[in-house]
């Protein structure tokens, strides 16, 4: 464990000084109030939102829709076979079902989701089309994927025999204990109690993205809480809990424990915050507040992050622990990783 903490401190650390001269910059930008729009930017959540956003930078960087970079940014993770956190090869839930939770929405209000959807390697896209191509929101399991075959997607296996693997050793203690990790996420660096496989056991991408025509989208994507109960729903799906975009104010995500973002109606309460007034980074604090007051003991030892966008483009994050990250990616530099500030300033053993 002490190895593991030592490397996620040397990876933010190593973050490196200009990412973090690059950071005040951006907060600095933040806390001018009447802050013009000054391009288009994309920002994710964890440290594989860096390749994620490079992804969605093809787009914008071309004058794309913040919609199509947000799609196709996400994707990177979701195939990404290293990552057991977010679509193929995720790890599954306690009866070895890999389930995927994902929405989208963008700055009007439209939005699509899929929950529990099994064998799709793209949930993000089933979700795209659920808002395209039917007068619903959200569909789930079985009538998702029956939706997701019928648009012509593919079915798969999403259980890789590393995630097997690994689920296999779970079953021989099979203790389910999500508040314990609130690690940054690492692809196989050290391990965390109860976690085979050295992989943090809640790591969602979601992505918030303004275009060169200040139009504002968002996507998040997830395999949910490894070893879940069957049938279990995150908040990543949840417009409003996982996900909100208000083209009047800005857009919203998060990561972390979904049972605490959904009570507290997290991503919107993040954008109700901001169009009161607040920066992103102040409405990302008062919503992680607000989640640990009503619930002090419980979340004393879990993980919850937000990170937000504001309409003009400016960017904040806050979590209850430390360890979460985000990266953003504009014009000016396409790697940026900072460290999230939080509640907690070190990591619990
Ligand atoms: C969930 N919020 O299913 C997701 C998992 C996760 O970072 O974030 N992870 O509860």
């Amino acid at each position: 464990m002490t190895d593991r903490r030592n490397f996620l401190k040397a990876s933010l650390l190593g973050a490196s000084a200009s990412a973090l001269a690059w950071a005040g910059k951006l907060a600095a930008k933040q806390a001018s109030t009447s802050q013009a729009f000054s391009g288009a930017r994309v920002v994710s959540t964890w440290d594989f939102g860096v390749a994620a956003n490079k992804a969605a930078w093809t787009v914008l960087s071309q004058g794309g829709h913040a919609l199509d970079a947000v799609e196709t940014g996400v994707q990177v993770p979701e195939s990404d076979l290293k990552n057991h956190s977010v679509g193929k090869a995720g790890y599954p839930d306690r009866d070895g079902h890999v389930t995927l939770d994902a929405s989208i929405m963008d700055a009007d209000g439209n939005c699509g989701a899929v929950a529990a959807l099994e064998h799709i390697e793209h949930p993000i896209c089933v979700a795209r089309l659920v808002m395209d191509r039917t007068p619903h929101v959200l569909l789930v399991g079985e009538g998702a994927l029956q939706f997701a075959l019928a648009q012509g997607f593919k079915k798969q296996e999403l259980l890789t025999p590393e995630s097997d693997k690994a689920w296999h050793e779970w079953l021989k203690t099979a203790r389910y204990q999500p508040s314990i990790n609130s690690e940054v996420h690492d692809y196989g660096h050290g391990g965390s109690p109860g976690m085979p496989g050295g992989a943090g056991n809640h790591d969602t991408i979601g992505m918030l993205a303004i275009d060169a025509q200040g139009r504002l989208a968002g996507a998040c994507t997830t395999s949910g809480m490894a070893w879940k109960m069957r049938g279990r729903v995150g908040d990543s799906p949840i417009i409003g809990a996982g996900l909100y975009v208000d083209g009047e104010v800005g857009a919203a995500t998060s990561t972390g424990v979904g049972e605490e973002v959904i009570r507290n109606a997290g991503s919107f309460l993040v954008v109700e915050l901001m169009r009161q007034g607040r920066s992103p980074q102040e409405a990302c604090k008062e919503a992680v507040m607000r989640i640990i007051r009503r619930r002090p003991t419980q979340t004393k030892e879990l993980q919850v992050g937000f990170l937000a966008m504001n309409k003009h483009g400016d960017v904040g994050a806050w979590a209850i622990q430390h360890g979460f990250s985000y990266a953003v990616c504009d014009a000016k530099k396409q790697d940026g990783l900072i460290p999230s500030s939080s509640v907690y300033s070190t990591s619990f053993s």
